[in-house]
């Protein structure tokens, strides 16, 4: 027998054992609509006097993906998430999870609330809450350290990391591994509740032992590790209260999971989190994708050896073994890592092809130029591609700021050229901006945009301007440091604030880390271009002059050993007084929240400045960018989402402030004039 409910819940009868699926995609999200399907689809069959054992399944990719992401900082809505676990805890039949795929968050937590738990070798279970600023609100907490012990749970929950089935069988969270299919092991397994072969349990019936040194030692380690995030704590808190009568527990753990329900740290989590899947809403969305076979990488800098997994040509013979040792060196990292199989580090090692004759390039689909920042050496390259390269390649630049209109004017095919802007280091950072250019075919974007989420990373539409969408903010940002530091903040309290704020370096250890030389080449090029009334920090410039490149020369803003920051640079603190006395400059104290006040909204300044002039498509891209690209902090969503949580009220009182003293680089941009007009939020702007 076979019934639907609203479609999104299938129930079957095989005999005794009554069978829930779940069928809303695309991942089984648990919002009131699935929640009361199957909580009627329960109460159906627990009514059902011929049916003695119950199994919840999916037969879809995987079980599912916990509660309903969007539904957060609304209303809740009967059946709550608890509710309808407290039934199926309560039941009297046995009530069995069969899971497959992934069960995660409030999926895991209804699993937990069953009686026993099948699962198939390839899943994945977890209690991932604490990635979008929460804990496991529906008994998580509570339920999963009475299987586990309270060490484990402890280790699982703060961390929200994925637990391997095979794991998950060895702590007591599954009662079985399957690798037939779902269903049948689902029934099987039934059948064995009813035969006594599986013992059925209520979770809730289990005791939990104190365990005050695992919390203790977690407690410390979460605060060294994450001092910004509240939520790792909270729900150690939760999990602690594990010990207490279930009841209790379950008090305790929802009236803390509502506290974070309504931070801004939740917000900020759930906004980087869509905008991490915002991106890919482009007008090329539905062209038709070209095949990218084999991919050849021009370059073998940095840049190169980091996008590099197939084809890497380097011109100088010289250069080429390093760049070869550089790419195996990353794979290397990749599997152990445990981002590369045993056989794919073996396929891309068998692939990987290093040389200096340019005419190879005639057999990929995809050329990356990875070469360095000059113009006519670019546009001198992409002319011999033009020549070289087979019909229908896409022909790709990385620049960071350069003009890839003038870089496609150098073929006779412009709408096959495009940028691909990785960020260093390439393997490791997940944003690639698309920088479409005029004449860019759409299939060549759709194409780009194919292969970017193919490689695990996040995809951005750009159009072209100076730095396109990542490069132009980080300047405005730099400025405001740059101005800071000469009116009296040192640079090792601009970065501290930062730092607090939630970034992982402050921008003067960024600067260090990336090389004061690369700027300075950047500054020097665009020296012609900058306006007479602009004013310019010369301090960067002769830090470098001094020979401090940064952490590459063991010295830079900080001093290094082996790498490792020990000190700051008293060098650099005289370079920085001495520029103050030479502009007669006198320093004034700058607390925390002002710097980080003034770095912020300098960046929110020019990411309003970026969609007003349709860089970007949406602020939720621009948000992508600084999340993926530039480390901005994840729990603060991004400077757009920032803008709309400061207002574009106080934003724009904000400008007019620091106007006063430096009227050409504070200016309200005219967008977020038209925002406060109309009392509209950046948000509005994604739809
Ligand atoms: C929770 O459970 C709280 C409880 O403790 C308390 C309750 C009281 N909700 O990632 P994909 C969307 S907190 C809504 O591209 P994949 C996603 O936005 C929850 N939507 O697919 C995308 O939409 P679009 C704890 C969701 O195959 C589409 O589904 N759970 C949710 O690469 C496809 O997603 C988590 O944190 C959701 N829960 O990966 C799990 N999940 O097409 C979060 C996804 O419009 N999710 N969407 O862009 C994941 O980790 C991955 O999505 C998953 C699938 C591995 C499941």
């Amino acid at each position: 027998m076979k019934d639907k409910i609203e479609a999104i819940v299938e129930i079957e009868t095989e005999g005794e054992i009554g069978l829930i699926r779940l069928a809303k995609p695309p991942v089984n999200a648990l919002g009131v609509a699935l929640r009361t399907a199957v909580y009627e689809a329960y109460n159906t069959l627990s009514n059902d006097p011929g049916i003695r054992a119950i199994v919840l399944y999916d037969e879809g990719r995987f079980f599912s993906a916990g509660a309903d992401i969007n539904d957060f900082g609304k209303a809740d809505i009967e059946p709550t998430l608890p509710q309808v676990l407290k039934s199926l805890n309560n039941s009297k039949k046995p009530v069995i999870a069969a899971l497959h795929g992934v069960a995660f968050g409030g999926a895991l937590e209804m699993a937990l609330a069953c009686h026993l738990r099948v699962g198939a070798t390839g899943l994945r279970v977890g209690l991932p809450e604490v990635k979008l600023g929460l804990l496991p609100g529906a008994g998580g907490a509570q339920r999963l350290p009475r299987l586990t012990g309270l060490a484990r749970a402890i280790d699982i929950i703060c961390s929200g990391r994925d637990v391997p089935a095979k794991e998950a069988l060895a702590t007591g969270i599954l009662d079985r591994l399957f690798d037939a299919p779902v269903r049948d092991a689902g029934i099987s397994a039934a059948r064995d509740a009813l035969t006594g072969t599986l013992e059925p349990k209520r979770t809730d019936a289990l005791v939990v032992s104190e365990d005050p040194g695992a919390a203790k030692a977690a407690r410390i380690g979460l605060q060294a590790k994450r001092p910004a995030l509240r939520a790792p704590l909270k729900a150690l808190e939760a999990v602690c209260s594990a010990t207490l009568p279930i009841e209790q527990g379950l008090a305790k753990e929802r009236a803390l999971f509502m506290e974070l329900m309504a931070g801004e740290e939740r917000a900020g989590l759930v906004h980087a989190f869509f905008a991490e899947r915002a991106t890919g809403r482009i007008p090329e969305r539905d062209a038709e994708s070209r095949t990218i076979k084999k991919v050849a990488v021009i370059g073998g800098g940095t840049m190169g050896v980091g996008i590099a997994t197939t084809l890497l040509i380097e011109a100088q013979a010289a250069r080429i073994e390093t760049a070869r040792n550089g790419v195996v060196a990353n794979l290397g990292g990749a599997l152990s890592r445990g981002k590369l199989s045993d056989e794919g580090h073996a396929a891309a090692l068998g692939r990987l092809e290093c040389t200096d004759v340019l005419e190879k390039v005639a057999e990929a689909d995809l050329v990356i130029e990875a070469i360095f920042e000059d113009i006519t050496a670019k546009t001198m390259l992409f002319n011999k591609l033009d020549v070289v390269c087979k019909s229908g390649a896409i022909l790709a630049t990385n620049t960071s700021y350069l003009d890839v209109n003038e870089i496609a004017a150098a073929t006779n095919r412009p709408e096959d050229v495009i940028g691909l802007h990785f960020f260093s280091p390439a393997h490791v950072m997940r944003l690639v901006e698309i920088v479409v250019a005029k004449k860019t075919a759409p299939e060549c974007v759709a194409t780009a945009f194919a292969l970017v989420c193919k490689l695990g990373k996040v995809p951005v539409r750009a159009v072209v301007c100076d730095g396109f969408i990542g490069n132009r903010i980080l300047t405005q940002y730099r400025r405001a440091a740059d101005y800071l530091l000469l009116d009296g903040a040192s640079f090792t309290e601009i970065d501290a604030a930062l730092e607090e704020f939630g970034f992982a370096m402050g921008p003067f250890s960024v600067s260090d880390l990336a090389g004061l030389d690369i700027a300075k080449a950047t500054r020097d090029r665009k020296t012609a271009a900058r306006p007479s009334d602009e004013r310019y920090s010369n301090v960067a410039d002769l830090i470098c002059d001094a020979g401090c490149f940064g952490r590459k020369a063991g010295q830079g803003y900080y001093l290094y050993e082996t790498g490792k920051k020990v000190a700051p640079n008293p060098g650099a603190e005289r370079i920085v007084e001495a520029e103050r006395r030479k502009l007669g400059l006198t320093p004034r104290t700058f607390d925390r929240d002002e710097i980080v006040a003034r770095c912020l909204t300098a960046m929110i300044a020019e990411a309003v400045r970026v969609q007003q002039d349709g860089i970007a498509l949406h602020p939720v891209d621009i948000d992508a960018v600084e999340l993926f690209g530039y480390g901005f902090p994840r729990h603060r969503g991004g400077p757009m989402h920032q803008a709309d949580l400061i207002g574009p009220t106080k934003l724009i009182r904000q400008i007019e402030s620091y106007a006063t003293e430096d009227p050409q680089f504070w200016q309200v941009p005219a967008l977020l004039r038209d925002m406060q007009c109309e009392g509209r939020s950046f948000a509005d702007l994604n739809d």
